[in-house]
């Protein structure tokens, strides 16, 4: 029901602040394309964030693939890549397909060494385990959010209190709003020079948390059948508060107030110098399909793309190739 639908009249419709800021930033940025930073080491991480933050507008990590992950909150991986999503306005996606009994997704999601739910703005769950699993994460959203609010309501109350007793304001409470884009220590003149800010005409993104529901997957002979993907629908629309949307191979949008996401992998284009080819797997179970078929004709939203751009001979230029074969589809597709 929202293929036809513009971005931008989702961004108003959405009610989850995450899904009509991405919408948002989609339209601003004329793009739809998630990379799949699959590399093995922090630097090839950041180095890949910085040289392609602008034609994207969510970097999807799997942390555990990063051999020197460096865990500290406010100086290491994760603090270090949001500085750099700030810098070019993408959202962080851990594709971390959370898969258990509500009580350790939530202990996963929120604790443990990587604390997910600190750095990544979106993550996603495998709702093999049943709809507990999504509650479970659902519930753990809504109070890491609270205690955020709360946190930022004490900063700026002890700030006023500073700025009372005729004291500077500490950055305290500046670190506490934007911790995950600022690492607490470094000032943004220093590390890496990132200088102005690259994004004009959005605001930073709101201090909130989202969940895709892995409800189809593009491996070939994988087990989500119908049945599953119709109880991912009905698990959506009852956290929809938490719920951004779905990891699919087609829009799974079909009431008319549903106005869930539709992420894509499983995405590739044949070689510029043969558009016409066609695409075939990976030979380890992994099938593509182009962004005209996915975007064009399934109705997806964002697709996903990992080796096909990371692989590729110049990065940069192939994910400008993706970003604009994407968008293009998209344009067709409301048109
Ligand atoms: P590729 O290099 O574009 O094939 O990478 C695809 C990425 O998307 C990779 O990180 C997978 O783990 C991820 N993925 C997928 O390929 N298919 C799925 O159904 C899901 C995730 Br869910």
């Amino acid at each position: 029901v929202t293929a036809r639908q513009s971005y931008a009249l989702r961004a108003e419709k959405a009610t989850h602040p995450l899904t009509s800021y991405l919408l948002r930033l989609m339209t601003l940025k004329s793009s739809n394309l998630c990379l799949s930073a699959d590399v093995s080491t922090a630097n090839q991480l950041l180095s890949l964030a910085n040289s392609l933050g602008p034609a994207i507008v969510v970097l999807k990590t799997h942390y555990d693939l990063i051999s020197n992950w460096d865990y500290n909150p406010s100086t290491g991986t994760a603090a270090r890549l949001a500085r750099i999503a700030r810098r070019h306005g993408f959202l962080i996606f851990e594709d971390r397909k959370f898969g258990d009994i509500g009580n350790t997704v939530q202990l996963q999601y929120t604790e443990g060494t990587a604390r997910i739910v600190e750095w990544a703005n979106i993550t996603n769950v495998n709702m093999v385990p049943g709809k507990a699993a999504v509650d479970a994460l659902a519930e753990a959203g809504r109070k890491w959010r609270e205690r955020k609010r709360y946190e930022l309501n004490v900063g700026l109350s002890a700030d006023r209190q500073r700025e009372r007793d005729g004291r500077k304001a500490s950055i305290v409470s500046i670190t506490t709003v934007s911790q995950h884009f600022e690492p607490a220590n470094s000032p943004r003149s220093g590390g890496e020079d990132f200088g102005e800010e690259v994004l004009r005409g959005i605001e930073e993104a709101p201090l909130e948390r989202g969940l895709l529901i892995l409800a189809q997957m593009s491996s070939k002979g994988n087990f989500m059948n119908k049945e599953y993907t119709d109880a991912c629908v009905e698990s959506a629309r009852e956290n929809s508060d938490f719920v951004m949307g779905f990891i699919a191979q087609e829009s799974l949008n079909r009431q008319e107030d549903d106005q869930f996401l539709c992420m894509t992998p499983g995405c590739q284009l044949p070689p510029a110098e043969d558009e016409d080819a066609e695409v075939k797997g990976d030979g380890k179970g992994q099938q593509y399909n182009t962004p005209q078929k996915l975007i064009g004709q399934m109705g997806a939203d964002i697709i996903i793309v990992g080796r096909g751009i990371i692989k590729a001979a110049d990065p940069i230029i192939e994910a400008e190739r993706y970003r604009q074969k994407g968008w293009e589809a998209y344009e067709e597709r409301i048109a």
